[in-house]
């Protein structure tokens, strides 16, 4: 019984932590028009305060392709790379300066872990099917959303004062160098719309 109370009060703790958190919380989103969709892949805040926990993710091989073609993680993440491929790939990784980070031959249906540190974009290629290209971004925070289908994307995240910027392969330097200042406040709802370019 004394148990199971000591549990009972942990479990309510926890749970009006998390309360506590979510109160704090805010939301920013926005919608991408027409012409930006499939242009900007990402959308990230810059740099936020606070410790974030590892996080893992996975990178997948199939059908001579990389699933998903852009992934976005935070810093310290572990990626897990698998084949559902009946042909021998690689991963060849060359991190934001073009060095090669690593090279991976990937059997069928084997699995395989690298960790992400380097803030930026690691390109990810494989040496036996030219065409098999995708993108890690490896960002500080994991406050990022992937725009959906129909342009909308939705980040939520601590109130405060936040620089909200966009990545795609095919924005030039000066799109990707643009960022926005946001204010986020507790259970607020901030909207940032990207200008054409
Ligand atoms: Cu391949």
């Amino acid at each position: 019984m004394r148990t199971l109370l000591v549990t009972t009060i942990l479990l309510s703790g926890l749970l009006l932590g998390s309360a506590r958190a979510l109160a704090a919380d805010g939301v920013v989103e926005g919608l991408l028009p027409p012409e930006q969709r499939g242009q900007i892949e990402v959308v990230y805040v810059e740099h936020a305060g606070g410790d974030f926990k590892p996080a893992t993710a996975v990178m997948d091989q199939r059908n001579l392709a990389y699933v998903p073609h852009v992934l976005p993680v935070l810093s310290g993440t572990t990626v897990r790379f698998q084949s559902h491929d009946r042909e021998l790939h690689n991963v060849f990784a060359r991190g934001p300066d073009h060095r090669v980070l690593f090279n991976l031959a990937v059997l069928p249906h084997m699995q395989m872990e690298e960790t992400f540190k380097t803030l930026g974009v690691t390109t990810l290629t494989c040496n036996v099917h030219k065409t098999m290209l995708a993108y890690v971004l490896v960002l500080q925070n994991p406050y990022f959303a992937v725009p959906d289908a129909g342009g909308r994307w939705r980040i939520r995240l601590p109130a405060g004062r936040y620089v909200i910027r966009s990545w795609g392969e095919q924005l030039d330097d000066g799109a990707l160098a643009r960022g926005f200042p946001v204010e986020v406040a507790a259970g607020g709802d901030s909207r940032v719309t990207f200008p054409s370019p």
